[in-house]
């Protein structure tokens, strides 16, 4: 495996690159053109100056999160062909850059969604944290004033400001879809692309939905094991790929992350570490990696991919906010960086574990 860290670039985050460098055993940043309007084709000489200051810091730039997809694809109206059009050259222009894998998402309208940022846990530090029932009662423009007035005025990751700002037009133009026509529009646009990223050697690793159930009657699509099944029944390209994370499929108690990971890690380039409790009501927040922590069972995880000698990307996944940190919500320094060192160290024992215990001195 190669452990990564997300970034949002030299002028949006508050982690540098050296701070970064100081996490053990990180090599990889995953990145993105996070100022670039949905829908608009990434530049090569965009790309290259983000690829050339992360190499200059050290790192490879190898995994792309997101390319976000425009609306019109997801709403499968008169302009998606022009959007695919445009995603098919970011897609031919990054991998001139040596990317081999974009993550991206089919969620219609959010990204991932909570109803608090800084959600305060016992042992004093805060998370993030999803309450079910208000989310069920709440109108989503209510959400989003909620959520932009605690985000410290950092924008969250597939929250363009462009979409919200045309909340209500978007939700009257969903009226209309529901999850088979999603499936469609998704099986459209997968079936437009992959050809491309495959000629390219890239990876389509689509992000799970989170949470992975509808919300405010929006359809959403790629929920669990089945949705896997679907999706590489409508293309069997290797660069159909998936991007597992534990903490976004794993936050409904339907899905056994340990066994999505033991069945789907081979079709997964890209994976996303971290753990969720989930109350009786269906809320959850998010905890420290630590097993005991959430009901993840990332030491498990780490060994059925230690065990099978997985070869592609991780990345620890949100972090609590801890020591008074001030940081984008989930995205903070220390306990993401606590988390790498969680799953480094699970890895080197498996590791040994494989040697057996007789050759250990
Ligand atoms: C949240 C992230 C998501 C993810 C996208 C992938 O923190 O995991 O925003 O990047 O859904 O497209």
């Amino acid at each position: 495996m190669e452990m990564t860290f997300r970034w949002y670039g030299k002028d949006n985050d508050t982690i540098s690159l050296s701070d970064v460098k100081q996490i053990p055993n990180t090599t990889g940043i995953v990145w993105a053109l996070h100022e670039k309007p949905v829908g608009e084709i990434w530049e090569k000489e965009e790309i290259a100056k983000e690829i050339e200051y992360i190499t200059d810091n050290g790192f490879n730039g190898k995994e792309v999160e997101s390319v976000n997809v425009h609306e019109s694809i997801k709403l499968g109206d008169e302009s998606r062909d022009y959007y695919i059009e445009n995603y098919k050259k970011t897609i031919e222009n990054l991998s001139e850059f040596g990317v081999e894998v974009i993550c991206y998402n089919f969620m219609p309208v959010f990204d991932w969604t909570r109803t608090e940022m800084f959600h305060p846990l016992e042992d004093g530090s805060t998370a993030l944290y999803f309450d079910y029932e208000k989310v069920k009662n709440l109108d989503p423009k209510e959400l989003i004033e909620t959520v932009s007035k605690s985000s410290n005025n950092l924008t969250m990751p597939g929250w363009e400001q462009e979409k919200l700002d045309r909340i209500s037009e978007l939700f009257e133009a969903y009226k209309d879809i529901d999850e088979e026509k999603l499936w469609e529009h998704f099986s459209y646009f997968i079936n437009s692309i992959i050809p491309t990223a495959e000629r390219c050697g890239i990876k389509m690793a689509i992000h799970p939905d989170d949470p992975p159930y509808s919300i405010f009657n929006l359809p959403r699509i790629i929920t669990g094991p089945d949705s896997y099944d679907r999706m590489f029944s409508i293309n069997d390209s290797p660069s159909n790929a998936l991007t597992l994370c534990t903490g976004s499929m794993g936050a409904s108690k339907k899905n056994n992350m340990t066994e999505i990971v033991k069945n789907y890690h081979h079709k997964a380039p890209f994976i996303h570490l971290r753990n969720v409790h989930i109350y009786e009501d269906h809320s959850f927040v998010e905890t420290s990696h630590y097993d005991n922590d959430g009901d993840i069972e990332l030491a498990k995880i780490m060994k059925i991919l230690a065990a099978s000698n997985y070869q592609g990307y991780i990345r620890p996944d949100h972090g609590r906010h801890l020591w008074n940190e001030n940081c984008r919500p989930g995205y903070g320094l220390y306990d993401r960086a606590l988390g790498i060192m969680y799953l480094n160290g699970l890895w080197s024992a498996f590791q040994l574990n494989k040697e057996g215990a007789k050759n250990v001195q």
